[in-house]
């Protein structure tokens, strides 16, 4: 037989095709343009392909034997409401095989609250645990012995005070803090580009991560200082080549600040952790990973560490939560064990499988056992875990891994020459091109290029609810301030005093470590509220203006017959009314702004005078702000399932300003079972997951015009 060539392969496909191989490259977000066949030639003279895995630069994985030795954690993300309930929970996944506990804690915890704290309200115990002292901690972990299992938990801006009741939860469980093994997320610098949950501003957050990367290398041996992470930058629209890049920049920057601190690159890199999501691209998820341990053994390289370990990336993994729809909700199931799948191909550490229902609500007991027994199937009847990196050697794999590689390390030394990640973000760059990758990508979804199935295309005539799990923020919240009270009753004042002294003037001087004097203030009960405004009185708040991405939503339309439909009816209601107006609102602690920025920007394009409002605010501050700017909407977008508290107090704090004729519509993550809730309580109209932004503009030009009728 002769050999064939790529030219007789290509001639052969365009007879199939009857128009040329060119018109099947499919080209990716990333830019990546993806050819229908790839060949040897394509992997040709890329340097990592002949690695082994357990060696630098690990793209074949940390571990010589990875599963064949011992297969990743299955670390399922959870918390809700109380402490107790919570418990109740971790316990029961723990006995039906989840292997790691993951803690997700409330927002009022995130930003350094108490549960008793007026600003509050709406976000206590609702999308985590509420935690307020060492004694809520000492309920969430009762009865799971901290010296066998692993604790992740999710904390960045009240890390401090979440990580020093976690060591004398510890203590007071008769576990030694080096004994305890875990991780903390710890990670402020992707807090300020898309997780804001930040509290202090970048510089003593900077020095908080050094403060605790320095105590955990020292009392800790088994604890991963931080979880440096990528999800949340793709949760926020970024490409892959974005996660990438950022991620690693961002680790960079840690380990620069270690080092300042005085420390040695070998007493603490070998505990550094990342965190990347793992979306619909499947071999492109995978290949991610394989390319995120390259780039970062290159990284480290630059420290000239002695030991492998420091050279080494480990990670956790999380299927994409933007990846789900609310729309025909069963087929997340079958997304979330693909992106399982994928994130095993890559070789990750550890994972957390997505509840079918996420995009609605917090997962049921029911949701919870099929994501967890996605990851039970894979490991246990799949046979992926026999063989170390099945994927190497694959023409397109490691193509991809070469190309993702050299994307994201353009982009890293981009951010290198702007002076290092602090700076980058401080400028705003990563911010604003995760914000146009993500108002490009809804574009694309709302124009039907990028198909979702069931939601837009092949979309289910009539949607059953499926059953939610709802918390009573209420009674939540109730519980926790009596329990508040009880501790505050029960401590030493005046020990309660001293410490908390101490910490504020170790916050003052620059000398001393943060954490060490924070776990004295917590032996003494101090509150996590407490605890952060003793550090709150030096460092201040950090408070983001909000900034708004131009020209994205309205190119991909130029010249869309529905888009100049869309601008004339706006143009003529600016006739004959004014110009209409818009205040995006997010109220409460919930930072997660993808759905509000990108609404912000479509709607600017569209031709609305948009106001982008802050984040954080109450609904008191957001109806003042409407009145000042004499909008006519305002579109208050919640994520965090704060609505049915916090809706009803925005429409009367309008009411309450005179201000009765505003709109108020609601948009984010509403389940359909409280739209009827919004609807009877003020609200005009509700847009719920999966919404195309015209049809959503469309609505609210609807109700304008109907009020400039009646
Ligand atoms: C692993 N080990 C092995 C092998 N593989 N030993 C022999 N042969 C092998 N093949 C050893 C390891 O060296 C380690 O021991 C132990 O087994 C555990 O393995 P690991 O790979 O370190 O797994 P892990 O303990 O689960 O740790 C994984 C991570 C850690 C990634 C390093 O940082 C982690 O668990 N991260 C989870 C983060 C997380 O859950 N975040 C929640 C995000 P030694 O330790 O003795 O070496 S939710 C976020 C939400 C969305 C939010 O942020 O809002």
């Amino acid at each position: 037989m002769t050999k064939k060539t790529i030219a007789d392969w290509q001639a052969l496909a365009e007879k199939e095709l009857k128009r040329t191989a060119e018109s099947l490259v499919w080209e990716t977000p990333e830019g990546i343009p993806v050819k229908p066949l790839y060949t040897a030639e394509d992997i040709a003279g890329i340097d990592h392909l002949d690695s082994l895995p357990g060696f630098a630069p690990f793209v074949r994985g940390p571990r010589a034997t990875m599963y064949a030795g011992r297969p990743w954690t299955i670390r399922q993300y959870a918390g809700f409401s109380t402490a107790e309930e919570s418990n109740a929970f971790y316990r029961k996944a723990l006995a039906a095989g989840q292997q790691g506990v993951s803690v997700a804690f409330d927002l009022a915890t995130h930003r350094g609250y108490d549960s008793d704290h007026p600003r509050v309200e709406g976000d206590v115990g609702k999308a985590g645990v509420a935690i307020d002292s060492v004694e809520d901690m000492k309920i969430l972990f009762d009865g799971i012995p901290l010296q066998d299992i692993s604790v992740s938990m999710t904390m960045n801006g009240a890390v401090i005070p979440i990580l020093a009741n976690f060591i004398v939860t510890g203590e007071e469980q008769g576990v030694s803090r080096e004994k305890l093994s875990g991780t903390i997320q710890n990670d402020i610098l992707k807090e300020f580009m898309v997780r804001n949950t930040y509290i202090y501003p970048p510089e003593p957050s900077m020095r908080i991560i050094a403060d605790i990367i320095e105590y955990t290398a020292k009392e800790m041996p088994k604890f991963n200082s931080i979880s440096i992470s990528g999800y949340h930058m793709q949760e926020a629209g970024a490409t892959l080549v974005q996660e990438l890049a950022f991620t690693l920049a961002d680790g960079r920057e840690y380990v620069r600040a270690a080092i300042a601190k005085g420390l040695n690159v070998d007493e603490f890199a070998g505990r550094l952790s990342f965190f990347f999501a793992i979306g619909m691209n499947f071999f492109m998820e995978a290949a991610k990973l394989r390319a995120a341990r390259l780039l970062w053994t290159r990284i480290m390289q630059e420290f000239e560490p002695k030991k492998a370990s420091s050279l080494m990336l480990r990670t956790h993994c999380q299927t994409s939560g933007v990846s789900l729809a609310e729309q025909d909700p069963y087929n997340n199931i079958i997304r979330t064990a693909f992106e399982a799948m994928s994130a095993a191909l890559g070789g990750t550490q550890s994972l957390h499988t997505n509840s079918f229902d996420e995009a609605i609500a917090l997962p049921t007991e029911f949701s919870a056992r099929i994501a967890r027994n996605t990851q039970l199937i894979l490991q246990n009847e799949t046979g992926v875990t026999k063989v170390v990196d099945p994927l190497a050697g694959s023409y397109y794999v490691e193509s991809l891994t070469n190309e993702l590689a050299e994307k994201a390390w353009a982009l890293i030394e981009e951010v290198e020459n702007l002076g290092g990640m602090t700076k980058a973000v401080d400028e705003g760059l990563p911010k604003r091109l995760i914000e146009e990758a993500a108002t490009r990508r809804q574009a694309a979804v709302d124009r039907g290029e990028e198909v979702i199935v069931g939601v837009n295309k092949f979309r289910l005539e009539n949607e059953e609810p499926i059953d939610i799990l709802e918390i009573d923020n209420t009674a939540v919240r109730l519980s926790q301030v009596k329990r508040i009270e009880q501790t505050r009753r029960q401590r030493d004042p005046k020990r309660v005093e001293t410490t908390l002294a101490c910490l504020t003037e170790i916050a003052r001087s620059g000398e001393g470590n943060l954490l060490e004097a924070a776990v004295e203030a917590a032996r003494a009960r101090a509150t996590v509220g407490e605890i952060s405004d003793a550090m709150r009185a030096v460092f201040g708040d950090h408070v983001a203006v909000p900034e708004v991405v131009h020209d994205i939503y309205g190119k991909a339309y130029e010249g869309d017959p529905e888009m100049e439909t869309l601008s004339t009816r706006l143009k003529d209601y600016g006739k004959a009314a004014s110009k209409p107006r818009i205040l995006i609102a997010k109220l409460g602690q919930d930072g997660h702004d993808r759905g509000a920025k990108v609404i912000a920007s479509a709607f600017g394009d569209i031709g609305f005078e948009v106001v982008a409002g802050p984040l954080f605010q109450t609904p008191e501050e957001a109806a003042d702000l409407a009145v000042a700017n004499k909008v006519q909407v305002v579109g208050m977008s919640s994520l965090a399932a704060g609505h049915k508290t916090l809706a009803p107090q925005l429409v009367e704090a309008l009411k309450a300003k005179g201000a009765n004729d505003v709109i108020v519509v609601v948009g984010g993550v509403i389940p359909r079972q409280d739209y009827d809730f919004l609807l009877e309580h003020g609200v005009s109209a509700v847009f719920g997951p999966g919404t195309n932004v015209m049809d959503a503009a469309r609505s609210v030009l609807d109700l304008l015009e109907g009020r400039l009728r009646n």
